[in-house]
């Protein structure tokens, strides 16, 4: 890359470092607990988030959602059916979210107090690698259909995530997936990351991921 778009875009990035530093202390400040969703393009985030909400509002949490796409707010509509509070950001041609982005719909947002907020980030394996949004808890997603050697191509992306979803568990058998090689893949790109198998259709690893996010967020908040 040329110096001078390197030093502008070394620039960018550390404005949204500092602004998602100051936002992440807000966030926790007020109790709530950030997570960012990352993912190629349909591996389950949408499906997943939807079920995620529906089951924190059956446990008595309060739970809201910002979800980011190119264009239409066909997630954004997906998310509601649970009643949950949701947010869609339309990016219009950008590959990932930046944290102006949510800091601005957060702060547009008549919000009453929330437990989790969750961010749907644009589906991509790369470009939201670098931008931290203020989460607490970065989570990707990781479909059968993808591929095992999906962590080493995409390593960047991968080494951020604190905890792997792999996703579409029912299809695994139709895909050949081999779960232990993608495990072995994923704990290559960032030794003792945490990894749980679901799906979306059977409802898999539901009740164990509700448990452990809930559970990191009582951690993180002391
Ligand atoms: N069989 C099966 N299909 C699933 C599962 N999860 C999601 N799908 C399907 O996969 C497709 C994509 O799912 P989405 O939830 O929209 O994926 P996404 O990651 O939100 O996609 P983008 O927002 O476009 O990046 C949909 O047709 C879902 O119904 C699953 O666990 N099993
Ligand atoms: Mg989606």
């Amino acid at each position: 890359m040329e110096p001078r778009i390197l030093q502008v875009r070394t620039k960018i990035l550390k404005a949204n470092d500092t602004l998602a530093r100051q936002m992440r202390e807000k966030f926790l400040s007020k109790g709530i607990f950030v997570s960012n969703w990352v993912s190629s393009p349909g591996s389950g985030k949408t499906l997943w988030l939807e079920l995620t909400l529906r089951r924190m509002i059956q446990r008595g949490l309060r739970v809201a959602a910002i979800v980011g796409d190119l264009e239409t707010d066909r997630d954004a509509q997906r998310l509601q059916r649970s009643g949950a509070a949701v947010r869609q950001i339309m990016t219009h041609g950008l590959c990932h979210l930046e944290a102006d982005m949510v800091e601005r719909e957060f702060n547009s947002w008549e919000l009453g107090p929330i437990d989790h907020l969750f961010i749907e980030n644009v589906g991509n394996l790369v470009c939201p690698t670098s931008w931290d949004l203020g989460e607490s808890l970065r989570v990707g997603l990781l479909s059968v259909s993808e591929g095992e050697d999906k962590p080493l191509k995409y390593p960047g992306l991968f080494n951020t995530c604190d905890v792997v979803l792999l996703t579409k568990m029912d299809l695994a058998v139709a895909c050949e997936f081999q779960r232990s090689f993608a495990i072995d893949n994923l704990q290559a790109v960032r030794p003792g990351i945490e990894v749980l198998a679901t799906s979306g259709k059977t409802l898999a690893g539901l009740n164990e991921w509700i448990d452990w996010l809930e559970g990191r967020r009582q951690v993180t908040l002391g």
